[in-house]
């Protein structure tokens, strides 16, 4: 690890903590959520706005890179940040798990998986050591380890035996990646719901020893109560002292729930996605802006919040805008949603820092209408 990068955790509330992440490229506060910015854009959002929402760092897409532009063009273009115009860090997902997920015709083997392009069908190989490589190329701050994520509900068997591929992947990683000052890696622990395959998991990535542990294979169809049942035990699984990255994770009270359970970083494409399909997430609930009963409402989506969507606009304009299908209803909408989550994460931060986790979290539920409000 480079001293470069570091990690200190600044107080703590529970299993809860907040703390700071180094990077030559800026600080990250955590807890920290990332907004994913897969084809090198947060879409609908020019970079500068994601930076006012409170965004510290990105999340980047090795599949998508790959595949258009190409990681060698962005490379001779500078590198990610110059070429999509955000000079704060970037995290990188390393493809498994979207080749999984979108790419058809995808073939899996011990060397890595084999798969088309969801764009034009060529065919294209991910190994361990190529999204290394790619994800050094992008100029990637932090790296991940290259893994398999099964759905579930899969059997036991195939959860364990892609755990352990993936573990014998982490290794690979770890030696294609060196040394390499200034940038981290990130292993991923697998193993479904089942402890013991957690516990293997984490002692198979300390052992190999990285700069921050993600918590991969969860949200993946399990359910919220399982998915917490797993957080109950996995951070404390991993070092202390190192980061805790919770993969693809997730609506607000998912976010809330794995904070508490000692979880330092997440990203999801909720807030961005939801923002262009008509969804707002606030204090007081989800907002479907679709819905007729918008049409007259000269409120803005939550009075308390200081974002463009809020300061300026009615309900009924963003009901007007989404209805007429307007591209300045998902700017509007993805800033709010992303605004809310930044707030939520500062929220968050503030009330471990205050060590009063417990009323902040009874507040946020407190507050929450059910359906549409
Ligand atoms: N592995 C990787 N990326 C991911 C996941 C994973 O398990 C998940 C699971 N929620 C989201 N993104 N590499
Ligand atoms: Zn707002």
């Amino acid at each position: 690890m480079s001293d470069r990068f570091s990690f200190a955790v600044n107080a703590r509330d529970g299993l809860a903590r907040t703390g700071t992440l180094q990077t030559t490229r800026g600080d990250i506060r955590t807890p920290a959520f990332m907004p994913v910015g897969t084809a090198a854009t947060v879409k609908a959002m020019l970079p500068e706005s994601v930076r006012e929402t409170g965004a510290d760092i990105l999340l980047g897409n090795t599949y998508h890179l790959m595949l258009r532009p190409g990681a060698e063009r962005i490379a001779r273009l500078g590198g990610l940040h110059d070429f999509m115009n955000w000079q704060r860090p970037i995290l990188t997902d390393s493809g498994g798990f979207q080749v999984m997920s979108l790419g058809p015709l995808r073939k899996l083997t011990e060397e890595g998986v084999t798969f088309a392009s969801h764009i034009d069908g060529s065919r294209h190989e991910l190994t361990p050591e190529r999204s290394m490589e790619i994800q050094g190329l992008l100029g990637s701050d932090i790296v991940m380890a290259f893994d398999e994520c099964p759905a579930l509900p899969a059997t036991e068997e195939t959860v364990a035996d892609s755990m352990r591929r993936s573990m014998r992947w982490a290794q690979r990683s770890r030696d294609a990646f060196g040394d390499r000052p200034g940038h981290a890696l990130f292993g991923i622990m697998q193993g479904g719901v089942t402890r013991e395959l957690r516990e293997e998991s984490a002692q198979a990535l300390t052992g190999i020893g990285f700069d921050g542990y993600a918590i991969g294979g969860l949200a993946v169809g399990e359910g919220q109560e399982a998915m917490f049942g797993v957080l109950d035990y996995a951070p404390g699984l991993l070092p202390q002292d190192k980061p805790r990255y919770l993969m693809g994770v997730g609506k607000p009270d998912d976010i809330v729930g794995a904070v508490q359970r000692g979880v330092d970083m997440m990203d999801c494409v909720l807030p961005s996605r939801s923002g262009r399909t008509g969804q707002a997430w606030t204090r007081r609930g989800q907002i479907n802006i679709k819905n007729a009963r918008h049409q007259d409402d000269p409120r803005p989506l939550d009075e308390d919040c200081t974002c463009p969507a809020c300061r300026s606009y009615s309900r009924a304009y963003l009901h007007h805008v989404f209805r007429a299908g307007e591209m300045i209803s998902g700017m509007l909408l993805t800033w709010h949603n992303l605004h809310y989550y930044q707030d939520l994460m500062a929220g968050l931060r503030d009330a471990i820092s205050q060590g009063r986790l417990d009323g902040y979290i009874a507040d946020f539920h407190a507050m929450r209408a059910g359906g549409d409000i």
